[in-house]
């Protein structure tokens, strides 16, 4: 199956201005440092392996050659609105792009992790450079069970491990980057609220048993500033950044 993410194969599918220009490396270390400041804002980076991929809290990001997508987009977020939002901005593209080739339905956990099933397919990581933010996104396609990670907090999935079924990565990637201009295109003129229908209905913590800095609690909900509600001990309480744990 032909199934390589190269300009040629993807530019024909771009639907908006995201992913214009779109730059490919077969290998790079981390597609978050591709991206030069003066670029447009949607200018993409993709590659086919990283070697030293990144995730939040000087975490790594894992994916064998030619597995999955991932991809970095420049924005130009206006001054008003949080940055830290953004996670959830690509969170809820990435869900709909999951949703969209499995139709089956993604949650997204607090702050940035898309699930199917209780797994993790994708991360969201989103960097601050100056006035631009790169907004780096890895969603787990062809992998086998045996190709993910062993050792991860949040067990991990692939689109191919939920349904059985392989997929060209070039039309997903193609969909992410038209929803993701999407979704950026209503949070810059509307903040969170313009897509908290989208957000909360795919809201994994809410109503959940979670650990937050290890004291147990209960997920409330994510609100319109992207913080997490939850109530611990009897008392609520708001969380800006972080992790929260979950109870499998
Ligand atoms: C994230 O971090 O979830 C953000 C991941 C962002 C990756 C993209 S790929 C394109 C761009 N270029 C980069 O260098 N990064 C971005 P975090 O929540 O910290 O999750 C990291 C943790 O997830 C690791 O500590 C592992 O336990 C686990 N992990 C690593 N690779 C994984 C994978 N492929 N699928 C699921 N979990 C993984």
């Amino acid at each position: 199956m032909p199934d390589a993410l190269t300009p040629e194969t993807v530019e024909p599918l771009l639907r908006g201005r995201f992913g214009r220009p779109l730059h490919y490396a077969d290998r790079c270390e981390s597609t978050q440092r591709l991206l030069e400041p003066a670029l447009a804002e949607g200018a993409a980076a993709v590659c086919n392996e990283q070697t030293a991929g990144r995730g939040r809290l000087g975490r790594g990001w894992d994916a064998p050659p030619g597995t999955a997508i991932l991809c970095s987009v420049l924005l130009r977020p206006p001054p008003a609105r949080a940055v830290a939002e953004l996670s959830l901005v690509g969170g809820l593209a990435v869900a709909e792009t999951a949703e969209a080739a499995l139709k089956l339905s993604a949650q997204i956990k607090w702050p940035n992790d898309v699930l199917v099933n209780r797994r993790k397919v994708a991360g969201v990581l989103a960097e601050t450079a100056g006035e631009t933010v790169v907004l780096g996104i890895g969603l787990n396609v062809n992998q086998t069970r045996e190709q993910l990670p062993a050792d991860a907090t949040v067990q991990p999935a692939s689109l191919l491990t939920t349904d059985g079924t392989r997929r060209e990565r070039a039309p997903i990637l193609a969909d992410l980057l038209a929803r993701l201009e999407e979704a950026y295109d209503r949070w810059r003129a509307g903040g969170l609220d313009a897509l908290y229908d989208g957000l909360g209905a795919r809201d994994f913590l809410r109503g959940r048993r979670v650990f937050v800095d290890g004291e147990p609690g209960l997920g409330i909900a994510v609100d319109r500033s992207g913080r997490l509600e939850v109530e611990i001990a009897g008392a609520r309480r708001l969380v800006e950044s972080g992790e929260v744990l979950f109870e499998r």
